[in-house]
């Protein structure tokens, strides 16, 4: 819990910093992030095996406007102009992840060869263009075949995953160095098996409870299979949020506690401390199944580096109503906020960074998403002006910057997203990306903020000064 909430109006100053020269160190990784269901259409082509995000757009009621992942930005048939359009805005890495059912339509045995060689070629062109290719394994698109068998919920999934992991390591390990296993599996928890928001839309507190152990026993599996099979960098990339309480009543400072151990405790401190935090099993309670001592080695299998998505803060507000942690986030009217509801708080990475480095010993870090929606204006002129997104994005990166000043492990920065693509169950109301798509033509303009990041990029950073 952070006690000192920070002030709206206080930017974080990278000329404070003490010893840190302009800039960011030669060899930090600038990219942008995407995922599969989110940009690459064709789910069921040349073979794949449906998700549950398929199964979940397509059910009614489920996504705004009723829309789906079906075209999307097209990316699956348009990747080699998407891959020249990276490198024309500088571009050194992107992070994408992988359709699990496009490789193993069942999810496990039978491997779809069509499948695969997309992710092949798509390594390829980004090698061929200077871009580093940063792979997530697992960025929610369960096979439906699956979660059939019980899905994230069922153990079995620990075994499934990292057999499915161990083929991409032994096709694309010669060419990826950076290895991702899950994404958020927070937002995989508690949006697809607690708020039901998310696919596969259950809502049941304790499923969410053997998933969320089962979350982590996949993820150590695979990094276990990783020491076997690969020679480079795996990790894992969570969404944080530093928690504030909103006020001074015990009642909310309690409640941020909980609030934290929830989010951004609740897998870390395994895979970090070997040790759950002992505010999940209280807020669980009886849902809370047995995780055995082997059980947490496999979850404390050594990681290379963290990844953290970083969008927002938690200013957060006891709530007996909201299941299991008992807090809700509100936001404080002085504060700017994105479309998505998420107030603006470039100070928050900096706590958040450097909570980071002190509970779990400084671990090397990537930022592997920020990012921000905005109503963006219509195209004019082949220009689309995003001040606003300019203006979050240089702001988390001048947080970024001092964080780093201040001693964290720094290595990387990955804008969400490449993009605008399809925001899960805002459909395509949510624009995140440097890059508009239209969605009748699929023509894509470069945003003002593409044009700000590659700056950014061509110059360390050092441009974030003057601004
Ligand atoms: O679009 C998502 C992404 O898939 C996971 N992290 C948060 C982003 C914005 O909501």
């Amino acid at each position: 819990m952070f006690s000192k909430t920070p002030q709206p109006d206080s930017h974080p100053d990278p000329r404070a910093a003490p010893t840190c020269p302009p800039g960011f160190p030669p060899g930090f990784l600038w990219g942008a992030a995407t995922s599969a269901y989110q940009i690459e259409g064709s789910p069921l082509a040349d073979g794949a095996g449906a998700s549950i995000w398929h199964r979940f757009s397509h059910a009614p009621g489920t996504i705004a406007n009723g829309e789906t992942g079906d075209v999307a930005c097209d990316h699956y048939r348009r990747f080699p102009d998407d891959v020249r359009l990276m490198r024309g805005l500088g571009l050194r890495a992107y992070r994408f992840s992988v359709n699990w059912g496009r490789v193993l339509p069942e999810g496990r045995g039978r491997l779809n060869r069509k499948g695969l060689a997309f992710y092949e070629r798509l390594v390829d062109r980004l090698l061929d263009h200077g871009i580093a290719p940063v792979v997530t394994l697992y960025h929610w698109d369960l096979p439906v075949a699956l979660d059939e068998r019980g899905g994230w919920a069922n153990r079995d999934v620990a075994h499934w995953f990292a057999d499915y992991a161990c083929l991409l390591y032994r096709s694309l390990g010669d060419r990826v160095e950076l290895w991702i296993t899950l994404n958020e599996p927070w937002v995989v928890m508690q949006g697809g098996y607690i708020a039901g928001t998310l696919a596969p839309g259950r809502r049941d507190l304790a499923e969410g409870a053997r998933v969320s152990q089962n979350l982590l026993l996949a993820h150590g599996q695979a990094v276990r299979a990783y020491r076997a099979e690969g020679r480079h960098a795996i990790g894992i990339a969570v969404n944080l949020e530093p928690k504030y309480p909103a006020s001074g009543s015990r009642a909310d400072r309690e409640a941020t506690v909980r609030a934290d151990a929830y989010m951004n405790r609740q897998f870390l401190d395994p895979i970090f401390r070997g040790e759950h935090p002992a505010e999940i099993r209280e807020m669980f309670g009886a849902a809370w199944p047995e995780f055995s001592d082997e059980d947490i080695a496999l979850a404390r299998s050594p990681i290379d580096f963290l990844g953290v998505n970083y969008y927002t803060r938690g200013l957060t507000r006891h709530d007996p109503a909201v299941k299991p942690h008992r807090a809700r986030n509100i936001s404080e009217a002085a504060r700017r906020t994105t479309e998505m509801g998420w107030e603006v708080c470039p100070e928050g990475l900096i706590d958040i960074l450097e909570w980071v480095k002190a509970r779990y010993g400084n671990p090397p870090i990537f930022i592997t998403e920020n990012g921000a929606a905005f109503p963006d204006p219509l195209p004019c002129q082949g220009i689309v002006d995003d001040p606003l997104r300019v203006a979050y994005l240089c702001d988390h990166l001048r947080a970024a910057h001092t964080a780093l000043a201040r001693g964290v492990d720094l290595r990387g920065y990955f804008a969400w997203s490449l993009l605008d693509n399809f925001e899960w169950a805002e459909g395509y109301s949510k624009r995140f990306g440097l890059v508009s798509v239209d969605r009748e033509t699929q023509a894509r303009i470069p945003k003002a903020s593409a044009r700000f990041y590659t700056e950014v990029i061509d110059t360390h950073g050092a441009c974030l000064l003057d601004r």
